[in-house]
């Protein structure tokens, strides 16, 4: 076995610093030498690191970074080095299957299309369209969501249609929307070679983008090293780096922010002369935040006044900046309005749209930027805007259908409440997509109920036999990375091609092949009887999104397979004006936020009431940026005398989500065996627990069962990682999303997995029942 590096121990590598010019460094893990590479990127996070699959015998053997790509200069972290294990792994999902009675039955694809098509058309006359509805992912290629959001928007006609995306980067978009009018981040990777302050808001970056943590590292071990704000409540890998850790009380965002643009306000560190040409809302914004004292935000917060302070004087000298916004944000209290004020500081300073100068609210997942792009996120293709029928007019030009067909007399189904509908009964067929929601939703007693419901169909497509592919009425085992060609887009907006390396494994298919054969077993055709789908292969899926996306922020029209396959990463806007692609968004000031080319028309912070058009004509930005804000509100679960503790879940180095593919990595998994809860040592001595104590944590939602771990976070907090579910392990209820609860934020629809009132007491066996609703037959499957 070759590796560069034991990534597991030495997870970030060996230090070259820089200022400027990130050096090249090549990390590779191959089990036996390759005959041929393959060129691709990898999909364990949004950081979208270039690499290359090394093949041998028609199997995967190892991967090696690529010197020449932009996002990692060769890099690659310890989920990239050793994640593609799983392509491999004996527990495959190979044939199709059917329930029948209470078993799940191997049957041809030819069964189990014809049956869902079948229940599809019986649904659709019954109960119209509306009846069915989709839940996918952030981790399938462009190509198969532009082609599933075609099939449900013009082919059915149902506005059910959400990925798991609501879960993580929903916030994401819609910060940039309300900030700037259009998704898209305005900045570009190479701003950290320059940038003199770096600010992560609810971002473990050090464990979560390992690789673009190693280029802050870089840049902290060289000349002109720069300043790191973190606003964490725990003491992460990340918060050890910083010059100044804001640790705020779980929940408190919005105050600390608050009170960090009054603070730059008050010193008159503003740019006045970007603030007059390209923003509105300047004097409310002011307005709102000046009462937040570092007096009051402390105590609101508990994050010290001369802290606060320190982060602040920083904030105000800095001349580049670069932002970084991700859970702890988007999955907390007032997620978008938190999110909007990072952009807000940005723009009072004047620090956008140059080299050094970035803002990133974040991508968790690998491909969550397309599956917002192409519309599988319920959104419109494109960036458009459901409330303009113009937008409606264009789509239904391009796929030749009537615009009354697209769905758009309100705004599309949001996760949460597509599965609040399955509850209810009116959505009675839901397919989900490269998507782990019985682990991955919140309150999972819930979840399991909603999936058990015999009136509702579901059909589950995925590689791996996961806790919820369980509940399937039909299983589509699918192809994964590497068995499949397609692009996908990271955080900076670079997008990779991914070429097929190996064949999927017995009778697994691409995803796109499987919606291809969906539409074209449905017969849905265009206004003049032709087929609604008219590609065939992934090139062609591709050079269709590139008309959709045609004079949209997300112009892809100068990028094609033939010169992606010759170059790394481009950036879009690709396109004539932009043929090697887009660093930064915004340069000249002007934003996407005109009336006919905006993709919202804005929300109001507390409420989430969205504007209607003719309410956005009165203020009509033109182009400027807009300036919001709003007050602090508490979450609304606090602890209480009995339940004393504020619960925050999140993730570990060493593992993707839930574990579908990090699990059946050895050393990965051995890296990191078990889930446990994380308590102040103040805590643990209060209550008697040691190190390794079995306890039993107790929410009004659920419950689960941890090995107490002590240290590193705030008292009266607690943390357990989210990635343990039920496949390797039936026996302990251990999922974080037992004990989370079931609300989202009002503008962004992201639930809070990031605060939920708890109780803690030891654990005595025989306490609770086993988790006996759960998985019974997946014993075998883990590290085959
Ligand atoms: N190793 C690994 N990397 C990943 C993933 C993975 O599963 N494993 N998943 C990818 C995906 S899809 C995503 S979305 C990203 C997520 O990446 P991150 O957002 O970095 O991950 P989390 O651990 O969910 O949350 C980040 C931090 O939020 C903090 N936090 C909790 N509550 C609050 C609060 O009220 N305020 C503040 N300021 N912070 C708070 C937590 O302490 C935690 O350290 O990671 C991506 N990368
Ligand atoms: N408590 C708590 N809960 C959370 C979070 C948290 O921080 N705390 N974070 C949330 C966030 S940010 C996210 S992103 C979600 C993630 O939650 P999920 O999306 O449920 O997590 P994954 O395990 O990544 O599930 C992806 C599934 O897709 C399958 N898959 C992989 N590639 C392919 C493919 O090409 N085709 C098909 N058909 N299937 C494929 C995998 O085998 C896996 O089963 O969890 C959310 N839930
Ligand atoms: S940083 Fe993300 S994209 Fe890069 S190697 Fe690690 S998991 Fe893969
Ligand atoms: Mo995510």
């Amino acid at each position: 076995m070759k590796q560069t590096r034991d990534s597991i121990k030495d997870i970030w590598g060996e230090r070259t610093p820089y200022y400027g010019n990130w050096p090249v460094r090549v990390d590779a893990k191959v089990d036996v030498e390759p005959e041929r590479w393959v060129q691709s990127a990898c999909v364990l996070c949004s950081n979208g690191c270039g690499m290359d699959i090394g093949v041998k015998d028609g199997r995967i053997v190892g991967v090696r970074g690529r010197a020449t790509d932009p996002v990692n200069h060769g890099r690659l972290g310890p989920k990239g080095l050793h994640g593609w294990m799983a392509n491999n792994s004996r527990d495959r999902l190979t044939q199709p299957m059917i329930r029948k009675g209470d078993e799940l039955v191997a049957v041809s694809w030819d069964e189990a299309m014809n049956f869902i098509v079948q229940k599809s058309k019986d649904l659709i006359k019954e109960h119209t369209a509306l009846s069915i509805g989709f839940y996918t992912s952030g981790q399938l290629f462009l190509e198969e969501y532009y082609t599933l959001g075609v099939i449900g928007k013009a082919g059915l006609g149902t506005p059910h249609m959400d990925g798991n995306t609501r879960l993580c980067t929903a916030t994401a978009a819609a910060a940039l929307k309300e900030s700037f009018g259009s998704d898209g981040q305005p900045g570009s990777y190479t701003d950290l070679d320059y940038a003199a302050t770096i600010l992560h808001c609810g971002h473990n970056i050090a464990s979560q983008q390992t690789v673009l943590w190693m280029r802050i590292l870089d840049r902290l071990a060289g000349p002109n090293p720069p300043k790191l704000i973190v606003i964490d409540p725990r003491d992460t890998f990340t918060a050890q780096k910083a010059t100044v850790h804001l640790a705020p009380r779980i929940g408190t965002n919005m105050a600390v922010m608050n009170g960090l643009l009054n603070l730059i306000i008050q010193a008159n560190a503003i740019n006045e002369a970007y603030i007059n040409a390209h923003t509105i809302g300047f004097e409310e914004l002011k307005h709102t935040v000046s009462t937040y004292t570092p007096e009051k935000v402390e105590a609101i917060s508990g994050v010290p006044a001369g802290k606060l302070q320190e982060a602040a004087d920083i904030l105000c000298k800095t001349d580049t900046l670069v932002s970084t916004v991700l859970q702890g944000f988007y999955q907390s209290m007032q997620a978008t309005a938190a999110s909007v004020q990072v952009n807000n500081i940005h723009l009072i300073r004047g620090l956008i749209g140059r080299d050094g100068c970035g803002i990133y609210q974040m991508n968790g997942q690998p491909t969550a930027q397309n599956t917002r792009e192409t519309g599988a996120d319920g959104d419109l293709p494109g960036f458009r805007n459901w409330g303009n029928e113009e937008h409606i007019k264009e789509l239904a030009q391009l796929w030749n259908v009537e615009p009354a067909v697209i769905p758009h007399w309100s705004p599309p189904t949001h996760a949460m409440q597509i599965w609040r509908y399955a509850e209810t009964g009116s959505l009675k067929m839901l397919w989900i997509s490269a998507t782990n929601p019985a682990v991955s939703l919140p309150q999972l007693e819930r979840i399991r109920k909603i999936l058990d419901q015999k009136n509702l169909f579901k059909v589950v497509q995925d590689a791996f036999m996961t806790e919820t592919a369980q509940y399937a009425d039909v299983i589509l085992p699918a192809a994964i990375w590497g068995e499949k060609t397609g692009t996908y887009t990271n955080v900076d907006r670079t997008v990779h091609i991914s070429h097929k390396a190996v064949e999927p494994p017995g009778e697994a298919r691409a995803d796109l092949d499987i919606f291809l054969d969906y539409a074209q077993r449905m017969d849905f055709q265009d206004k003049d009887g032709a087929p609604l789908i008219k590609w065939r292969t992934p090139e062609e899926a591709f050079e269709a999104w590139k008309k959709c996306a045609s004079g949209r922020p997300c112009d892809y029209t100068g990028l094609s397979y033939a010169k992606l396959s010759l170059h790394d990463g481009i950036q879009w806007p690709c396109n004539e004006q932009h043929p090697e692609g887009t660093k930064h968004l915004y340069k000249e000031g002007i934003f996407n936020t005109g009336i006919t080319y905006c993709e919202t028309y804005g929300h109001d912070l507390d409420t989430g009431a969205a504007n209607t058009q003719d309410q956005y004509k009165l203020f009509d930005p033109k182009g400027k940026a807009i300036l919001k804000g709003t007050d602090y509100q508490p979450p609304h679960e606090q602890p209480d005398e009995e339940y004393p503790f504020m619960l925050t879940t999140g993730r570990l180095v060493y593992h993707f989500h839930t574990r579908t593919k990090t699990g059946r990595s050895k050393e990965l998994n051995d890296a990191a065996p078990d889930a446990f809860v994380q308590m102040s040592e103040a805590d643990a001595s209060k209550n008697g627990f040691s190190e390794g104590d079995m306890v039993e944590i107790i929410s009004r939602w659920g419950k689960a069962i941890q090995p107490v771990k002590i240290g590193g976070v705030l008292p009266g907090e607690l943390f357990i990682p989210f990635h343990y579910g039920y496949w390797d392990d039936p026996d302990r209820v251990r999922a974080a999303n037992e004990l989370t609860i079931t609300e989202w934020d009002p503008i962004s629809k992201q639930p809070h997995f990031k605060h939920t009132a708890v109780k803690v007491r030891k654990y005595e066996q025989g306490i609770l029942d086993k988790a006996a609703t759960l998985i019974k037959d997946v014993k075998d499957s883990f590290n085959s």
